[in-house]
């Protein structure tokens, strides 16, 4: 089932969500709805706190190529255990701030620990849009926007933006 996407400003987004302390079949639920609400939305990553759950589950996939086979993880309790020196910008975008992008900087690699959906644990090391995704959600599980890393001017007038655009949502 799709859920709908918060968007920003809504203070949902700005909390530090709780570790999952144990895998149940609501959850697994959630993490197929969270698929589902990217997919079609579409994006390449979606965070728990976007869809309103305050919990550290998050989903992705970058598999982008047209005929490539379709990569959808679910990592719950994600965690960056190591992080490459060498850094990467990329112009990201947010399915919780619609139609705005900005340039962020962050470590090019990353090693990241997480639990599957079926309780295994795994450690894997990302690049290039995977390693900028699997950041960008995990901000999100700390509360932390992309507009975040931006100069207080440039946060300003994306979030006055986003209150008018729920404004004109709210009316329609
Ligand atoms: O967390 C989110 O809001 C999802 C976000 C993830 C992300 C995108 C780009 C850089 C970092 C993190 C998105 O998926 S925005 C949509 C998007 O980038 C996209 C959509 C369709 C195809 C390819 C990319
Ligand atoms: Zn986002």
């Amino acid at each position: 089932m799709k859920r709908p996407i918060l968007i920003h400003p809504d203070p949902r987004l700005k909390k530090v969500c709780p570790p999952v302390e144990e895998i149940t079949d609501d959850l697994r639920m959630l993490a197929d709805d969270m698929l589902e609400t990217m997919y079609d939305a579409p994006g390449v990553g979606l965070a728990a706190p976007q869809v309103g759950v305050l919990s550290r589950i998050i989903v992705l996939d970058c598999v982008k190529g047209e005929g490539e086979t379709p990569r959808p993880m679910v990592m719950i309790n994600p965690e960056v255990v190591a992080a490459s020196e060498e850094m990467n910008t990329y112009e990201e975008g947010c399915l919780s701030i619609p139609d705005q992008y900005a340039d962020v900087t962050r470590p090019a690699e990353v090693q990241v620990c997480w639990t599957d959906a079926d309780g295994a644990a795994h450690r894997e090391g990302f690049g290039g849009l995977w390693a900028t995704c699997v950041q960008h959600e995990i901000d999100h599980l700390n509360g932390k926007l992309f507009i975040d890393y931006l100069g207080a001017m440039r946060r300003q007038m994306i979030t006055r933006k986003m209150v008018k655009l729920k404004r004109e949502k709210a009316r329609a």
